[in-house]
C-alpha cells in the first residue's frame, strides 16, 4: 500500500473497460488496494451501474439503505447524508461491527452549486499521529466507542456497535479506521476520566486530517464513479444548494474486501497465470 497526501492523481480508468477488459479491471482492483481509491469515467448518467461494477466483483454488500442507495436532498432523510448538508471527513457505517471494506459512489447528476468531495488517506495520517503524538495514537487504538443507526429506510432498523478509532493488526500496523462523528452514539460507555483525554485526542487526528497538504479536494461530474477503500480512506462533501428540477443525484454501493480480493487473484491467474 503506498500513502499519499494532497499530490495524489487519483488513478483513474474507463467504466466501460473495467466491465470489458480483464486487464482493465485487474488494474482496477490492483490500484484499489494499493491506493485506495479509483476513479472510473464516462459511466452512463442513469441508475443501475454500481451494479455492473458490482457484478464485475461477485456480489454487492447488502444493507439497511439496500443493495444500492440514492444520495439525495430527501424529506423525512433516514440520514444526514439524504440531506443538502456539509459532511465531514467519516468512514461508512461504523455502526456495523463489520464495516463494508469498499464503497461505489456514482456521480449522475453534480449540484451546479456545491457538493464538492474531499478525501484523506486515514492511514497515512494516523501513522503521521502516531509520530507526533503517540499518546492520542494509543487512545485512538484502545478505546471503543458507541456507534448507532436508528431510522427507517425500507425496513425499520436499530444498530449499535463498538468500535476503535484506528484499528491495528498484531504487528501494530494500522489496518482500520471507522470513524462517523454522524453515528457516534451520544452513550459514551467509558471511565469519566477518560473521556476529555480521547476526545482531545480525537480532535488532534481530525485536526491533522484536515491539513492541507493531507486533503484531496474536486468536484465528480456526471458518469464519474468512485470506488475506494471505506477501511482506509476517509470521505466527505461540501455542502451544495438543492435545485429543484436539476437536483444532486449519486447512486452508492457497498461491496467488501474478501469478494474483491478473490475477483483480483482470479484475474491474476487467468491472465499471468502461466508466466
Ligand atoms: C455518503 C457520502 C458523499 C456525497 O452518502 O455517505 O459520503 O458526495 N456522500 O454526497
Ligand atoms: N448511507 C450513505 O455511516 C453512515 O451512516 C454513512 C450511509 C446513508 C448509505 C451513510
Ligand atoms: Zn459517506
Amino acid at each position: 500500500q503506498q500513502n499519499w497526501g494532497s499530490q495524489l492523481q487519483i488513478p483513474t480508468v474507463n467504466f466501460e473497460e473495467v466491465l470489458d477488459n480483464d486487464e482493465v479491471a485487474y488494474q482496477w482492483l490492483r490500484n484499489l488496494r494499493q491506493t485506495g481509491i479509483v476513479r472510473l469515467k464516462h459511466a452512463p448518467a442513469e441508475k443501475g451501474q454500481v451494479a455492473k461494477l458490482g457484478k464485475r466483483i461477485g456480489y454487492l454488500r447488502l444493507t439497511f439503505y439496500g443493495l444500492t442507495w440514492q444520495v439525495e436532498d430527501k424529506i423525512d432523510a433516514s440520514n444526514v447524508a439524504y440531506t443538502s448538508g456539509k459532511l465531514s471527513f467519516h468512514t461508512d457505517y461504523s455502526a456495523l461491527q463489520h464495516p463494508p471494506g469498499l464503497q461505489l459512489l456514482h456521480c449522475i447528476k453534480p449540484a451546479d452549486v456545491g457538493g464538492e468531495t474531499i478525501i484523506v488517506d486515514g492511514f497515512h495520517v494516523a501513522n503521521q499521529l502516531r509520530q507526533v503524538n503517540p499518546e492520542a495514537f494509543r487512545l485512538l487504538t484502545s478505546v471503543l466507542v458507541d456507534y448507532t443507526d436508528m431510522g427507517v429506510d425500507s425496513y425499520d432498523f436499530s444498530l449499535q456497535s463498538k468500535q476503535r478509532i484506528i484499528d491495528l493488526d498484531h504487528n501494530g500496523k494500522v489496518v482500520q479506521i471507522n470513524f462517523n462523528n454522524a453515528t457516534r452514539d451520544s452513550v459514551f460507555d467509558i471511565p469519566v476520566e477518560l473521556v476529555h483525554p480521547f476526545l482531545s485526542a480525537l480532535k488532534d487526528y481530525v485536526d491533522l486530517m484536515y491539513k492541507p497538504e493531507n486533503i484531496v479536494s474536486f468536484k465528480m461530474e456526471a458518469g464519474d464513479i468512485l470506488t475506494f477503500d471505506n477501511w482506509r480512506i476517509l470521505h466527505g462533501r461540501r455542502a451544495y444548494i438543492s435545485a429543484a428540477g436539476s437536483a444532486r443525484h449519486l447512486e452508492g454501493a457497498y461491496a467488501d474486501w474478501d469478494e474483491a480480493m478473490s475477483r483480483l487473484r482470479c484475474l491474476e491467474q487467468a491472465l499471468y497465470g502461466n508466466e
